[in-house]
Parts: structure tokens; C-alpha cells; sequence
């Protein structure tokens, strides 16, 4: 860039950062058991999405209830609250500058079957009932999700060089 040049303007942080979001994702329990949690956390970090909160905990179906009060009486809804229930989950927070969109793009299609490659589902899922991860699917979603799962004091708040210097 010459001297007379002036730089490209950035725009102000608010504006950069207005469409930030907090999402839930939950590593289910058939990707906890097959030891894909690293792999499926990490793919979030690089991405440069932030984790905010995350823990390993075991739903009872009450809990799972809550999560999938929006299937309840579907045909499925039995069999996904015994899934959801059967094993460890990891539970994240995960933010970013649209974080919802993003989680799901990177999730890939409910349906493994129609999952691109790359996506986590396209990778390393073959069925429709055990399909590795959830993510909210909405603002409204992640406004109610996230505290099913996150108590005040357990999403925290910092600053990734990467993401948040910029
Ligand atoms: P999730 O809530 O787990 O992130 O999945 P999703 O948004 O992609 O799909 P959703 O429609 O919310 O369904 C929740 C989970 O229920 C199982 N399912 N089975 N048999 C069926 O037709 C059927 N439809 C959905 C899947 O395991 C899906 O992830
Ligand atoms: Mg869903």
C-alpha cells in the first residue's frame, strides 16, 4: 500500500461481533463411547469457535425429556430418550459469530445417510438413531437448551487471540 493510500476502514467491533452467538452441542453417547470427543471438540476450536462451557455427565430421561420436549410423541422419541440416556455425553457451549449456522452446517444432515463428507455426521456416522452430535437448531433452540445443561457460573468468558484480537 503507497503512502497516499488509506487502509480499508474496519468496522467497529460492535458491528463485527453483532451477530455472536452461544449455541449448545452435545457429543452423544454412541461418539463418547468410539472415543471421538477429542476429534469432535477439536474440529469446533479450529473452526475458531470458542468453547464456553463444557462437561461429561450421564442424562437421566427426565433430562433428556427436557431437551426433546419438541419430539415428544413423535415415533422416534422413546428410542432418543433411551439413546440420549444409555451413556456419557459431553455438553458444550460453544460461541461464536454465528455459531448456530456454523455448528449445524459442521454437524451435517440428521440423517447420516445424506451427511456430506467432512461433516461430522458424514464422517463418522452411519445411522439415523446414533448420529454423534447434537446442536440447537435456532436462537430460540440454544436460548432454551442452554441452561437444561448450564447453571449460572459454568459459561465463562475469554478472550482467544485468534478469534477476538482481530
Ligand atoms: P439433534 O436435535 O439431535 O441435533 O438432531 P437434528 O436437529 O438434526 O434432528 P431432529 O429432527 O431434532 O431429531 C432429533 C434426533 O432424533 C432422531 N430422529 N429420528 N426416525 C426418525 O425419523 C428420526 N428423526 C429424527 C435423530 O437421532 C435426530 O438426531
Ligand atoms: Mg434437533
Amino acid at each position: 500500500m503507497s503512502a497516499t493510500q488509506t487502509a480499508p476502514a474496519i468496522a467497529p467491533r460492535s458491528e463485527r461481533f453483532k451477530d455472536l452467538q452461544k449455541t449448545l452441542v452435545l457429543v452423544k453417547p454412541d461418539a463418547v463411547a468410539r472415543g471421538l470427543i477429542g476429534n469432535i471438540v477439536g474440529r469446533f476450536e479450529t473452526r475458531g469457535l470458542a468453547i464456553r462451557g463444557m462437561k461429561l455427565i450421564q442424562m437421566d430421561s427426565s433430562l433428556a425429556g427436557k431437551l426433546y420436549a419438541p419430539h415428544e410423541g413423535k415415533p422416534f422419541y422413546n428410542d432418543l430418550v433411551s439413546y440420549m440416556t444409555s451413556g456419557p455425553i459431553v455438553c458444550l457451549c460453544v460461541e461464536g459469530v454465528n455459531a448456530i449456522p456454523i455448528v449445524r452446517t459442521m454437524m451435517g444432515a440428521t440423517n447420516p445417510v445424506e451427511a456430506a463428507p467432512g461433516t461430522i455426521r458424514g464422517d463418522f456416522a452411519q445411522r439415523l438413531d446414533c448420529n454423534c452430535v447434537h446442536g440447537s437448531d435456532s436462537p430460540e433452540s440454544a436460548e432454551r437448551e442452554l441452561p437444561i445443561f448450564f447453571g449460572e457460573g459454568e459459561i465463562l468468558s475469554y478472550d482467544p487471540a485468534h478469534t477476538f484480537k482481530l
